[in-house]
């Protein structure tokens, strides 16, 4: 429709002259004008996509177009024919509607084509409203939910160092951030700004576009800050510049490029809706409505934008034929400089085989050969404690792992990682644990970024109640498909005493729920792993570090549970947790069937003892560490373990939700339905019903009702 609109337009006398008049300027003075033409040329494409969308962001996009356009031409370093090259320097965006804005600059790489451009935001396209990881493309994450981005971009500064110490400054590539007013109000920015700053991380540089506007109100009816020294405050460089000026964008680039100590953040004036008019051909620049819909729909006049812009609007898609020139120098220079690199990269690694070919193993994201069984665990521990285990084990067997925990590390017991390394300091990534402080959910997204850059595997631990405040990066991650592993401990009301703003209740319900959300391959897209014990903590973190596809949540218990009684190898036995659920005890034609995960397998276990000596019944019990990965399993295997249509009964530590969609018609599941108390855990088990013998009482009842 919109299409048709455009070529009925015809240029009138005035418009033409407008036009030809901009050309010729445009060719009066090259030098200069090539970086307006290029960043008018990027205007151009973002508002024709959005108008063609008849959807999107038009006016950051305009404001930002002449940074992107400088930083893309000048100073960022990439291979156009290799553009998942590790050595890389990395673009994170976080104000991810402003993807028109890089679609725009990414199809003067020659990234996206022009009929891309044509189809963005349309079903099927590789064009999304909001940028989807597609490093291929020059997306290195998805962005959309704002301050997220940039936090993810510290966390791909954070594997660069942590590369970089160790490969002898091979990883001293930059990662540049762009945020606007928006990401700067998230409270994530908060941490990540200390964090970013405590660290020194001189590697991370963020272009602020300062715009003054947000999406429904000037900014300054919200903050009244000073930027400036809130940033310094945290340690960073701060450079207030012009941000349609290229030759302060380039200066403030050249500093932050030299700076050795501080991440740079380089705060750019810019005006939302830079280049729109009117139809009277009077400026319309700066107003809240240029923040989301089509100039169309503003009071500004597309057609006139364009021819503005230098823009033909009878083929407003088109790169313009200076600015296609110009481009294919910048891709020959970006090729031959990483070319360059390339060459010294492979003096090194000739010089250097060994360190070379463990470079090459971290890069390729394959895992040692690792034995989880060889881990001795303590007889009937907490399950943190089992983690503790495995984690002095991964200290010592994986190199490129970086653990963090929020201020929780003897609690959720990421120590046992932290005892066999260091802490994460400035000028000095040799250690790696990253003490992120209470700041969850920055730790999170930091992870994230972690992963995207690749090289390096991260793993966060908090308490499983405080889940809340990581939700969201873990659902980016999810999207995301990134392996980042959570340790989350304190798994139950049995945290006792703290109370239950401590206790978790329906968290792992909604853990099981992002297991239902299928990711974009079509799979599970996170991993829920709850084990019943020591040795089965073991193969949980055997099956975290093996998914590399998705990511991985580990709840555990803070309370010792009693070890699940062997066979003839308790570890051989365990790993039938990698089909989601299997026996933990079986009986030949079981009267019932008694199921749940983490450690109220042990309470069922206890409570069968009890109904095959008082009842002379016959029990079978079953560890469902994931009731995710176990519905993915054949029919007849989970018929084999929870059987259709017999007496099965379910015991969780959180709501019955958790274990309701395993009991078929005739099952039955008792859980917790109501917020914990303050009281020691023996009390709670007590009074929630949650020992062996209430769960035997509960058990009996049902087997009479069923009858
Ligand atoms: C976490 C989150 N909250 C809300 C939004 C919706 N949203 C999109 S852009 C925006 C604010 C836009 O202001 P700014 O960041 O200054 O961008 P500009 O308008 O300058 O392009 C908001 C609230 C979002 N994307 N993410
Ligand atoms: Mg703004």
């Amino acid at each position: 429709m919109f299409l048709c609109v455009l070529k009925n337009i015809k240029l009138n006398y005035t418009q033409r002259v407008n036009y030809l008049e901009k050309t010729i300027n445009y060719t009066n003075n090259m030098n200069k004008t090539i970086d307006n033409l290029a960043a008018d040329n990027i205007r151009a494409l973002a508002i024709s996509m959005v108008e063609k969308a008849n959807s999107g962001h038009p006016g950051g996009a305009m404001g930002g177009a002449d940074f992107l356009h400088i930083l893309y031409s000048e100073y960022l370093n990439f291979d156009p024919t290799e553009m998942d090259w590790a050595f890389r320097d990395r673009f994170f965006m976080d104000a991810g509607h402003l993807s028109a804005l890089m679609y725009a600059q990414y199809h003067l790489l020659g990234n996206y084509t022009k009929k891309d451009l044509q189809n963005f935001r349309q079903w099927g396209s590789v064009t999304p409203g909001h940028p989807e990881v597609d490093v291929l493309r020059g997306i290195e994450n998805t962005s959309g939910p704002l301050g997220q981005g940039h936090a993810m971009g510290v966390g791909a500064a954070i594997a660069a160092k942590f590369l970089d110490a160790r490969f002898e400054s091979l990883f001293t590539h930059k990662i540049y951030g762009f945020i606007t007013d928006g990401g700067v109000q998230e409270e994530i920015s908060q941490g990540v700004g200390r964090i970013a700053g405590h660290l020194g991380l001189n590697n991370f540089i963020m272009f602020y576009d300062s715009n003054d506007v947000q999406l429904s109100s000037m900014t300054d009816e919200v903050s009244s800050e000073d930027t400036t020294m809130k940033y310094e405050a945290w340690g960073w460089k701060v450079i207030n510049i012009d941000g349609h000026d290229h030759d302060q964008i380039r200066k403030a680039l050249d500093d932050a490029n030299a700076e050795t100590e501080k991440p740079t953040l380089i705060i750019g004036k810019t005006i939302m809706g830079k280049g729109c008019v009117l139809a009277n051909g009077d400026i319309y620049e700066g107003e809240c409505e240029l923040h989301g819909k089509p100039i169309g729909d503003t009071k500004a006049d597309f057609t006139k934008t364009l021819i503005n812009l230098g823009a033909n609007p009878e083929s407003s898609f088109d790169v313009y034929t200076d600015v296609q020139a110009y481009y294919s120098e910048v891709l020959a220079k970006k090729t031959a400089t990483a070319a360059a690199k390339k060459a010294t990269i492979a003096t090194w690694k000739a010089a250097n085989p060994a360190l070379a070919s463990k470079m090459e193993m971290f890069l390729s994201g394959v895992l040692p050969d690792l034995d989880l069984s060889q881990v001795v665990q303590k007889a009937n521990v907490a399950t943190r404690e089992a983690s503790s285990a495995v984690l002095g084990y991964l200290a010592e067997n994986v190199e490129n792992m970086i653990v963090s925990s929020a201020d929780l590390s003897n609690s959720d017991k990421t120590d046992g990682f932290l005892k066999k390394s260091s802490i994460l300091e400035k000028n000095n990534f040799k250690g790696g644990f990253l003490q992120a402080g209470v700041a969850e959910l920055t730790m999170t997204a930091i992870a994230n970024g972690i992963a995207l850059h690749g090289g390096v595997i991260p793993v966060v631990a908090t308490f499983f109640v405080f889940s809340d405040y990581m939700k969201p990066a873990i659902r980016l991650a999810a999207i995301q498909e990134l392996p980042v592993k959570y340790v989350l401990t304190h798994d139950s009301f049995r945290v006792g005493e703290d109370g239950p703003t401590h206790q978790p209740i329906e968290q792992e319900a909604q853990m099981r729920l992002m297991e239902k959300v299928k990711n974009h391959s079509g799979h599970q897209s996170l991993l829920a792993l709850r084990p019943a014990d020591a040795i089965e903590t073991s193969v949980a973190w055997d099956m975290a570090l093996k998914n590399t596809t998705t990511p991985t949540a580990l709840i555990l218990s803070r309370q010792n549970i009693k070890d699940i009684p062997a066979g003839t190898s308790r570890y051989q036995e365990a790993t039938g947790a990698k089909k989601g659920g299997y026996l933990v005890k079986s009986v030949v034609n079981p009267d019932i069937t008694l199921f749940a995960n983490g450690s109220e397998v042990s309470t069922l276990i206890e409570a069968a003892a009890i109904l095959e000596k008082e009842n002379n019944l016959k029990v079978n019990v079953a560890s469902i560490i994931s009731e995710g990965l176990f519905k993915q399993q054949s029919a007849k295997y989970q018929e084999s373990i929870i059987p259709k249509g017999k007496l099965v009964f379910g015991l969780t530590a959180g709501l019955p939700v958790n274990l309701e969609g395993l009991i078929g018609d005739s099952g039955k599941v008792i859980g917790l339905s109501h917020f914990g108390y303050s009281a020691p855990a023996s009390v709670l088990d007590q009074k929630f019903g949650f020992n062996a013998e209430s769960a035997s009482k509960e058990i009996l009842k049902y087997i009479q009702e069923s009858k």
